[in-house]
């Protein structure tokens, strides 16, 4: 009797102390970073300034008295309170990469290296330290988070909606809109409607993203818009300066700085808090450096960039701005161009667009589209573009044509409503824009004086790199002038991007078209008399009637062959 009542207790004895090793190795240990309650240290968040979900969890772990039972509790307890009854590990278990397929195949990223992370990883804070330091109205007003998405893949999804709902205030978040634009399975959608807070839209048809994001908007009950891409991770306070800057001005159109999720293997990489957006006359947007003078007198780091397009995809703005501007124009398709359409509007009628360096959120930047476009990728991106074009860009649409000349004569709808709208809006015209907001876009042939090469009466005519030679003067004709209509720009004779250039020193060598520059020899041309003299060989533009390209002789300013008498075209 005795023994036994000594063995038992020597083993509670031994179980009390191997009880008290585990509690504190458990509470030593480090969190794994799939754990939440890592989330807030291992991000580096500072725990001022951060309200909602992510200092409750704070709350818990600080909490010695939890019961050593319940160790993992924490991170039950947050689950529910951010996902409530949705079953993670079966939404995401069901549609992972086989053994096998390439990770690349279906998303254009690395699926597996995304499967891997869980939906809760930690990442670094990479805002300017001074950014911890900004603070905020109280009573800031709730945002509609509206993401669009067609056949994302389930764990990046699911981390963009987690990384909002741990990384903002809650009440901040009144809902988060998901629009399914026709993804293959309708649960992947589906299912996530049951994590709080998120709805699920689904199209019955592919509109692509400008068309989803309109109804998401329509369908969102908060005052304030936060569109979002389905495959980001917000950062630590990224929406309190962005709904701090659009309630103090209803017309400011914000963006926060973005980060790069690598599409390899997944880091999380700060972008450099220098940059604006940009494009050429394609219409093609880049990330371009803040003009210097405007760098120089940026003595704080936290203030907004003002910016002349935004990327498109991550950007907060009040609703009824939205609505007044006229949403998006919702003749364009898939994918493409609605951010020049948007930020062109926004400027000329009223608004502006600012990035935030206070705000970050990661994006995951692909190398090609992983869905396919009913119309095809490069028909889509025209069409949209010449909308934004025709509709915006006055007479400066002619450089986006002169740069994009595949896209005269394609289709691109009835653009009839855009052109009420702008009226009605009293819009200002695209040569404000360019003075006002992007004055460093270099507009192509400002001070260019186009002018005919005549020989007699016939000019010098070129299509592209091809057939330089002479045929039939056509100047009356404004749309077919554009072969014979050349720019001289001393040392260079251009059409549009192409310069006239030797192929060889020697005379009798062939003249042709080629890509300018301006530092090659074999494009430097001056007047000589009615001769067009090479600057290096010293010879002249030659017809060498009667037939075959010209070419470079000896000068002989009488030679009716090498006289080019430029004559102004109005
Ligand atoms: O048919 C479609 N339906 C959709 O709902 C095609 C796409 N989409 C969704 C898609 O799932 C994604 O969530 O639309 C979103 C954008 O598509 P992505 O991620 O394939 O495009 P992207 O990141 O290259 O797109 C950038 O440019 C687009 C131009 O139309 C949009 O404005 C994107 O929102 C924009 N993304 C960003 O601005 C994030 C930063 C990237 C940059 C620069
Ligand atoms: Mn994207």
């Amino acid at each position: 009797m005795r023994r036994i009542r000594a063995n038992a207790i020597a083993i509670l004895t031994v179980a009390w102390i191997l009880g008290t090793f585990y509690y504190l190795w458990q509470d030593n240990k480090p969190r794994s970073s799939a754990s939440s309650a890592s989330q807030p240290r291992a991000a580096g968040v500072k725990s001022h300034g951060q309200k909602g979900s992510v200092g409750r969890v704070e709350i818990h772990r600080e909490d010695r008295t939890i019961p050593l039972i319940v160790t993992h509790a924490p991170h039950g307890e947050l689950q529910n309170q951010l996902v409530g009854s949705f079953d993670e590990k079966a939404y995401l278990s069901s549609k992972q990469l086989k053994p096998g397929e390439d990770a690349y195949r279906e998303h254009a990223f690395n699926l597996q290296e995304s499967d891997r992370l869980g939906s809760e990883r930690a990442i670094r804070d990479t805002r300017h330290y001074r950014c911890a330091s900004v603070s905020f109205d109280p009573d800031l007003p709730p945002t509609s988070i509206i993401i669009t998405f067609h056949n994302e893949a389930r764990s990046t999804l699911l981390r963009t909606i987690k990384s909002v709902l741990m990384r903002s205030p809650p009440s901040l978040i009144q809902e988060i809109i998901l629009v399914d634009d026709f993804s293959s399975d309708p649960e992947d959608c589906q299912l996530l409607s049951q994590i709080p807070k998120v709805r699920c839209l689904r199209n019955g048809r592919r509109e692509g993203l400008i068309r989803s994001r309109v109804r998401g908007a329509n369908a969102a009950s908060a005052t304030i818009l936060t569109f979002l891409d389905s495959h980001c991770e917000v950062n630590a306070d990224w929406l309190q300066p962005l709904i701090q800057r659009v309630k103090e001005d209803h017309t400011r159109v914000v963006s926060p700085i973005i980060d790069v999720i690598s599409l390899d293997n997944f880091a999380y990489l700060a972008a450099s808090a220098d940059l604006r957006g940009g494009f050429d006359w394609s219409l093609h947007f880049k990330w371009e450096q803040i003009p210097i003078e405007q760098k120089m007198a940026r003595n704080d780091p936290t203030q907004p960039i003002k910016t002349p397009v935004i990327a498109g995809g991550i950007f907060v703005m009040d609703k009824s701005w939205f609505n007044h501007l006229g949403q998006y124009d919702t003749h364009m398709d898939i994918w493409g161009g609605e951010n020049f359409e948007l930020s062109f509007r926004v400027w000329m009628c009223g608004g502006s667009l600012e990035i935030l360096p206070c705000s970050r959120v990661g994006h995951v930047f692909r190398k090609r589209h992983p869905y396919d476009f009913p119309e095809g990728n490069a028909l889509t991106y025209i069409k949209n573009t010449r909308r934004a074009a025709e509709v915006w860009m006055d007479e400066y649409k002619q450089y986006y044509y002169a740069a994009r000349p595949s896209a005269q004569g394609k289709a691109f709808g009835s653009i009839t409503e855009r052109v009420e709208l702008r009226h009605k809006l009293n819009c200002n015209s695209f040569r404000w824009y360019l003075e006002n907001v992007y004055p460093e876009l270099r507009i192509p042939e400002q001070e260019a004086v186009y002018s005919l090469l005549k020989q007699g009466g016939q000019c010098l005519e070129t299509h592209g790199t091809d057939s330089l030679g002479l045929a039939e003067c056509k100047s009356n004709s404004a749309s077919r002038v554009q072969a014979q209509r050349w720019i001289l720009s001393e040392p260079q004779i251009r059409q549009l991007d192409l310069c006239l250039a030797i192929s060889a020193f020697t005379p009798g060598s062939k003249v042709k078209m080629e890509a300018c520059n301006s530092k090659e020899p074999r494009q430097k041309w001056r007047p000589k008399g009615t001769a067009l003299q090479h600057m290096v060989s010293g010879l002249c533009l030659d017809s060498q009637p009667p037939a075959g390209p010209p070419v470079i002789t000896q000068c002989h300013p009488q030679l009716a062959s090498q006289s080019w008498e430029p004559q102004l075209i109005t």
